[in-house]
């Protein structure tokens, strides 16, 4: 899993708005995990880190850092 530091996430809503704009780009097979406490979201590696980080942008929040973990 790749780990990607975001800002703007304050609930499981937002958790599942972010995890549910990734499924639909990358497909089920992609796994996500969205903590909005740790603002972090744990993506698969398979998936790009750019389409990822336009990903999420695009869902209404901010990629700060990728980290690869
Ligand atoms: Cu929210």
């Amino acid at each position: 899993m790749r780990a990607y530091k975001v800002s703007g996430m304050t609930c499981s809503g937002c958790e599942r708005s972010v995890t549910q704009a990734l499924k639909e780009r990358f497909g089920d097979e992609i796994a996500v995990e969205a903590s909005a406490q740790r603002g972090e979201v744990r993506v698969s590696e398979a998936a790009d880190p750019q389409i990822v980080v336009f990903t999420i942008d695009t869902a209404g929040y901010t990629v700060d850092e990728v980290k690869d973990a």
